[in-house]
């Protein structure tokens, strides 16, 4: 029987990974958008079908996460199998701007899904995938970081997130709805935003290669994430939903990398030799690249405006549940992701440059 999923956050990274994995398992896909003043589809517009076609496998609909009657309407049209609230205020720097917001999308937002399906009487039907963060464990209080590693969260993000994780665990305990958390850890690909300290990177780095970008501004370096490919991570989401008993789990790939590390990988991909001047987070740090000038020049400083007022210093987790229960491996490695990335961020600036040559404008917003 085909099935039926809802995606919220459907535009972002992992919402068109998600949405291609279920629409070739058969299902029919449902996705929650915002309003925008611009088109908002880029992620999924190779998947995206003309709303007068018939018998569509992907619809869209308009939404909000702070929306309560919106969503129990959506829902309720929709009569989901399956719902996948990946919809959130996702940048940590950003929630310590706007708490207030992040908590009621973040945080609130799950409460709403999980009353929505309780309102309309689909306990029983509807299984809920909550995705809830690494950032949890902020302050880790144990190395790597598995299900049972105590919760200490270090942005409005986190604290936001770990009402979303509670609240899944207590509808599940009080009400018998099959809710889950999927706790990932960093997951990267070459639809990454580009804010994100990874793609900033490479799409930085490749426009800094081919001469449309003079310099990027970094914070704390030395912050070591668990990054993993977004990819690998969606069968893990579709996976928790298919068991007979709901759990929570822990998706990582186990090995640990700097910021800095993430960008000498990411230069040595392109040919770039890169000579550090400066250590650690206090200092003004700049790297000099010494292969494409014929003098050497300053290509990357260190930026205290992205030093955020409490920082999750180091991540790693332990994904030994997920790999014992529903045998899964992460399939791409730490080189093998920033290789992809930086080869598609490459392609993207070259069409850049071609603009450029031809005498068009080609502007960069930095952050
Ligand atoms: P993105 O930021 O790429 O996507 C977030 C999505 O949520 C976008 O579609 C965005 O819409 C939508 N959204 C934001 N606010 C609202 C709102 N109020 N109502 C409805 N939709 C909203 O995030 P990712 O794809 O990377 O992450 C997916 C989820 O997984 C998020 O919940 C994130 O917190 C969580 N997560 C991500 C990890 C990662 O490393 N990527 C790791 C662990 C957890 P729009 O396109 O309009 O902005
Ligand atoms: P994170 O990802 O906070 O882990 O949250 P991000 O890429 O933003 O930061 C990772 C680390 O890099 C440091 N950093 C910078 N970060 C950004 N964004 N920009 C910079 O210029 C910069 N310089 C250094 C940060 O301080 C941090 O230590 C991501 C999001 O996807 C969350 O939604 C998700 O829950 C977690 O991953 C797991």
């Amino acid at each position: 029987m085909t099935k039926t999923a809802l995606i919220s956050g459907i535009t972002g990274q992992d919402g068109a990974y998600l949405a291609e994995f279920l629409l070739k398992k058969g299902y029919i896909v449902h996705g929650i958008k915002r309003r925008s003043s611009l088109f908002n589809t880029d992620r999924i517009d190779h998947l995206y079908q003309d709303p007068h076609v018939p018998q569509r496998n992907l619809i869209l609909h308009y939404g909000d996460l702070i929306d309560s009657t919106n969503l129990i309407r959506t829902i309720q049209q929709v009569q989901p199998d399956e719902i996948y609230n990946l919809a959130a205020m996702s940048h940590v720097a950003v929630s310590f701007e706007t708490p207030e917001y992040t908590a009621n999308a973040d945080g609130i937002g799950t409460l709403r899904i999980l009353e929505a399906i309780r309102i309309l009487g689909l306990e029983k039907k509807t299984r809920f995938y909550q995705a809830s963060t690494s950032e949890l464990y902020g302050l880790a209080q144990e190395t790597p970081q598995k299900e049972t590693t105590p919760f200490y969260p270090r942005s409005p993000y986190a604290v936001a997130k770990l009402y979303g994780y509670w609240i899944t665990v207590n509808y599940r305990e009080a009400y018998g709805i099959y809710a889950c958390n999927g706790i990932l850890f960093n997951h990267e690909s070459p639809i990454r935003g580009e804010t994100f300290v990874t793609r900033k990177i490479t799409r930085a780095l490749t426009r800094i290669k081919l001469g449309l970008q003079d310099c990027l501004y970094l914070g704390n370096l030395d912050a070591k994430r668990d990054w993993g490919h977004a990819r690998d991570y969606m069968e893990m989401q579709w996976l928790m939903l298919q068991q007979e008993q709901a759990e929570d789990y822990v998706i990582a790939t186990g090995t640990q990398h700097s910021v800095r590390d993430f960008v000498n990988t990411a230069a040595e991909e392109l040919g770039m030799r890169l000579r550090w001047h400066g250590q650690g987070i206090n200092e003004v740090g700049a790297l000099e690249e010494v292969h494409a000038a014929p003098e050497s020049r300053i290509i990357i400083r260190v930026d205290s405006r992205y030093f955020r007022p409490t920082e999750v210093q180091a991540l790693c987790g332990d994904a030994s549940k997920a790999r014992e229960k529903l045998g899964w491996v992460p399939k791409t490695n730490f080189r093998e992701l920033v290789s992809e990335m930086v080869r598609e961020d490459l392609k993207s600036a070259e069409r850049d440059e071609l603009v450029k040559k031809h005498g068009f404008g080609v502007y960069d917003y930095h952050e």
